[in-house]
C-alpha cells in the first residue's frame, strides 16, 4: 500500500460461510455480539470501539498528512486531511472514513497539493506491537478508483521495503468484491513483483461488515477472514531481507483515490463520496503465561 502492488497474487479462494438455519418462528436474532476475547490465551492490549460520536479518539491516532503537498505514493490523487469531520468521525458506534470528490481552498490548507479529492490517513499512537492478533471489522468501499487498506508499517519506519510492510487488506474498485491480504519485505515486495500476498472473494465486502485479521508470530504472518484462513507468510529463518517482523508495527486506515493501482482503470468521480466504515480495532497479545501460539 505504501506502494503500489500490482498483484502477483499466489493464491485465489471463496469464503463460503454456511450459517445455521433460523428456527422458524423466532424472531431475528440481534447482530452477534462482539468476541471481546480470543483463543489461544490471548489478551486485549488495545482496541478502539468507535463509540463516542465526534472526531476519532486523538489519544488512539494521529493523522498522517505528511506527503500532500509533494504528493502521495503510488501517484495517488488523494489529500489527507488532519481530523477534519468531512473525512473522519465517529458515528454511531463506527469510524467513518470518507473520501470526497472536492478541492480545498489552499488558503485555508497550506500544504495542499492541487488535489481534486479528500480523504484520510489515520495511524495507531504509541509504541506499536510486536506480533499479536490484529482484527478490524469494516465495510469497505467499491466505487471505481477507491483504493481502501487496513495496514501496517513498522513504528520506527527507515527504509522500505526492507523494514516491511503487513498489509492486512487491500481493495481495489476496478474489481469490487477481490480482497487482498500482501506481506512485503527486502526480499518479497511489489516492485521486484516477488511480494507475498493472496486474494480472496468477498461479493459482500461493500455491503457488509467483515473481520478483517491477521495472526502474526515469530513464526508467520497469517491473513484471515472472518476466523477463516487464507494466506500464510512463514519466516524462512534466513534474515532481516525476508523477515523483518520482529520489531513493533502500527496501524494504519485509509481510503486512497486513483493511483497506479487503484486508479488504473480510472476514477468515477459520480460514485463520490465513498466511505469506508469501521466498527472496531482490536489488537490482542499472548499473555505472559503463553507463548506466542
Ligand atoms: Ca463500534
Amino acid at each position: 500500500m505504501r506502494l503500489a502492488s500490482l498483484a502477483a497474487v499466489t493464491v485465489a479462494l471463496v469464503a463460503a460461510v454456511a450459517a445455521p438455519a433460523p428456527l422458524l418462528a423466532q424472531p431475528a436474532p440481534p447482530p452477534a455480539p462482539p468476541a471481546a476475547s480470543a483463543p489461544d490465551g490471548r489478551r486485549l492490549v488495545w482496541a478502539d470501539e468507535f463509540e463516542a460520536d465526534g472526531p476519532p479518539d486523538p489519544a488512539r491516532w494521529t493523522f498522517d498528512t505528511h506527503a500532500n503537498r509533494t504528493g502521495w505514493y503510488n501517484n495517488e490523487a488523494q489529500y489527507y486531511s488532519d481530523a477534519r469531520p468531512e473525512n473522519a468521525r465517529v458515528e454511531d458506534g463506527r469510524l467513518i472514513l470518507e473520501a470526497r470528490r472536492e478541492r480545498l481552498d489552499p488558503a485555508a490548507f497550506p500544504d495542499h497539493g492541487g488535489q481534486d479529492y479528500t480523504s484520510a490517513r489515520m495511524v495507531s499512537r504509541g509504541e506499536g506491537w510486536t506480533y499479536g492478533l490484529f482484527e478490524v471489522r469494516a465495510k469497505i468501499p467499491c466505487g471505481r478508483g477507491t483504493w481502501p487498506a487496513i495496514w501496517m508499517l513498522p513504528v520506527d519506519l527507515k527504509d522500505w521495503p526492507q523494514d516491511g510492510e503487513i498489509d492486512i487488506m487491500e481493495h481495489v474498485g476496478h474489481r469490487p468484491g477481490v480482497v487482498h491480504g500482501t506481506v512485503h519485505t527486502g526480499a518479497y515486495n511489489h516492485v521486484a513483483k516477488t511480494q507475498r500476498g493472496a486474494e480472496i472473494s468477498v461479493p459482500d465486502a461493500c455491503d457488509a461488515f467483515h473481520r478483517y485479521q491477521v495472526r502474526w508470530t515469530p513464526e508467520a504472518v497469517v491473513f484471515a477472514l472472518d476466523d477463516v484462513d487464507y494466506h500464510r507468510f512463514d519466516n524462512e529463518r534466513t534474515g532481516k531481507p525476508a523477515w523483518p517482523f520482529d520489531q513493533p508495527f502500527q496501524l494504519i486506515l485509509n481510503i486512497a483515490v486513483g493511483g497506479d493501482w487503484g486508479g488504473a482503470e480510472g476514477v468515477d468521480d459520480a460514485a463520490f463520496p465513498q466511505r469506508m466504515e469501521v466498527d472496531w480495532v482490536r489488537v490482542w497479545q499472548a499473555g505472559p503465561e503463553t507463548p506466542p501460539a
